[in-house]
């Protein structure tokens, strides 16, 4: 057995990975800033993890908290490409100093291995399709700047410090426990809370933009397989985690309404600035060295995340809170 300490843990992510490492034994410490975390995601998890109130840009706890640590699964980022194009400042210090942050102190921790939540926007706009780890990474917005330039710390270290290092690109991650209730929210746990609640949804652009939309147990999966890898296959490296499958807005829109019994049409707006048209992973490379492949696809993760969101509303309703 080993002890795993999660970054941002109270976030979707995050939470999702302690509860699949708590379900299988393991020893879990993680700590959040509940920036964006939130703290009913720790409910469940309460007794069964050691959780620590604490910034990544507090390099004192940081470095008190890798102490004894085995695997660090680093979450913790403020997400979001519009969210980067408005206040590029404050993601910047998150997602590049607090990852720097991290990296020192599990260096100096003698940590085994450091797992990273990269992110397909790395990629940008680059017209070739599947996106595979060999393309020149092309950033479009601050965030994706930001992200990839913690995938390069993390080689760095790996590199010239001799810590093990893997860094995920997600491709679009949703599932249960994804906050749907800001306005930079990931699109699908939006769309799906607002179908149940019968309020219209806003497609930014024409609708015919696609993702490689991917469940999140895929990327619970693929964390506890990058921390099992062997060293001589993942080290320093970087992999896709998604599907290999893409949909455009359009048609998730038309799927969840299916799903959901909603007719309402979508609202079309403006694009967003900095969104990438097309994105779709060739998860080769993840499948070779980690022995990734994909478990649920995307119909039936649809299926699980709107049934957990509605579980939730009647939790919410039945303890009297504002659905
Ligand atoms: C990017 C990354 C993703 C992850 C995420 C974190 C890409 C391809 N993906 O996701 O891997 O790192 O950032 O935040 O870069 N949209 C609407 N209506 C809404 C909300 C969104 O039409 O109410 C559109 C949005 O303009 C975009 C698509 O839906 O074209 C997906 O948006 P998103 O915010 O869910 O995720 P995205 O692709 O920016």
């Amino acid at each position: 057995m080993a002890t795993y300490l999660i970054s941002g843990i109270a976030g979707f992510i995050g939470s999702n990975l302690a509860r699949e490492l708590v379900r299988r034994g393991e020893t879990v410490r993680g700590f959040d800033n509940f920036q964006t975390g939130k703290r009913e995601n720790l409910e469940e998890l309460k007794g069964k993890i050691e959780f620590r109130e604490l910034s990544l840009l507090d390099a004192t706890g940081v470095k008190d908290v890798c102490r004894g640590v085995d695997y660090v699964l680093h979450q913790a980022a403020i997400p979001s490409v519009p969210k980067s194009v408005l206040d590029p400042v404050t993601s910047h210090e998150s997602n590049i100093t607090g990852t720097l942050n991290l990296l020192i102190a599990a260096r100096d921790a003698g940590v085994k291995r450091v797992v990273y939540a990269a992110s397909s926007s790395a990629y940008g706009d680059t017209p070739a399709l599947p996106k595979h780890e060999g393309m020149m990474p092309n950033p479009i917005s601050p965030y994706a700047v930001q992200k990839l330039c913690g995938e390069l710390y993390l080689t760095s270290f790996s590199r010239v410090y001799g810590m093990e290092t893997v860094s995920l690109r997600y491709f679009n991650i949703f599932g249960p426990r994804q906050d749907p209730t800001s306005p930079y929210s990931g699109v699908l746990a939006k769309f799906i809370t607002q179908m149940l609640a019968d309020r219209p949804c806003t497609i930014f652009g024409d609708g015919e933009q696609s993702r490689d939309f991917t469940y999140i147990d895929n990327a619970v999966n693929a964390n506890l397989l990058a921390c099992a890898a062997l060293a001589e296959k993942v080290n320093g490296r970087v992999f896709n985690v998604a599907t290999g499958t893409r949909f455009s807005l359009n048609q998730t829109f038309k799927m969840l309404s299916a799903i959901i019994g909603y007719s309402r049409n979508p609202e079309y707006q403006e694009p967003r600035a900095g969104d990438v048209k097309h994105s779709l992973a060739d998860i080769s490379k993840a499948h070779q060295a980690l022995g990734y492949q994909p478990t649920v696809g995307f119909e039936e993760g649809l299926r699980r995340t709107v049934e957990w969101y509605k579980q939730a509303v009647l939790t919410m309703t039945a303890r009297g809170m504002p659905s």
